[in-house]
């Protein structure tokens, strides 16, 4: 039976096969990032992580942070963002708010102030839009601390904005100067 332990574990064992490593179940991913359905259930049973699709249905409709989404057909699935591999979600650019918020440890700080908000392995920089929201992203590394962002500033300058389906902003770098404010909680 499911329970929230199980559920977690698959969550995150989906993350790392439809964000990171495919290969490691043999599952191909096309330009997208979507995998079929019933190939993803076959290799997760060749891997001794076979589920049922009720049980996919329910891991991707009650998600925390609705981090899986089916095609319209029911027939592919995707992660919403996040991925290390080479994929292309198709986002649109689309105007951010003026201000976005991110969420940070402590020590990254001094090298956040000198070289800005580096995408570091993801396709891009993550951004909230709320406080709490960014300082749960940043409490996973340590002490938390939430940095404001100019993002109207940085649009009207130029650089584009792209919001996933899950309401992750998402943006290719941040420079020093768009930062504002760091509040140590
Ligand atoms: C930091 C989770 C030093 C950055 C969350 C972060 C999010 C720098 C870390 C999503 C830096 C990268 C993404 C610089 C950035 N110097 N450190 N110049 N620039 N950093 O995990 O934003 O659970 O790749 O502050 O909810 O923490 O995966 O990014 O601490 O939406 O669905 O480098 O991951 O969602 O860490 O989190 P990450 P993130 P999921």
């Amino acid at each position: 039976m499911a329970t929230p332990d199980s559920d977690r574990r698959l969550s995150k064992f989906l993350s790392l096969v439809l964000r990171h490593q495919p290969q490691l179940i043999g599952l191909r991913l096309d330009d997208a990032g979507w995998a079929n359905v019933t190939e993803l259930l076959e290799r997760l049973q060749q891997h001794g992580r076979g589920i049922s699709r009720a049980a996919l249905e329910a891991v991707v409709a009650h998600n925390d942070k609705q981090r899986f989404a089916f095609s319209p057909d029911g027939q592919r699935i995707r992660a919403n963002q996040g991925h290390s591999v080479s994929i292309d979600l198709g986002y649109q650019p689309k105007a951010p708010p003026d201000f976005l918020y991110h969420g940070t440890a402590e020590r990254n700080l001094a090298s956040i102030r000198q070289h800005g908000l580096l995408k570091q392995k993801r396709h891009h920089v993550h951004l909230s839009a709320d406080v709490a929201t960014a300082r749960s992203v940043g409490q996973r590394y340590g002490r938390p601390v939430v940095l404001t962002v100019a993002a109207g500033q940085m649009h009207d300058l130029g650089h584009p904005f792209y919001r996933s389906e899950n309401g992750v902003w998402l943006t290719d770098s941040v420079p020093p100067q768009f930062i504002l404010g760091a509040a140590a909680e």
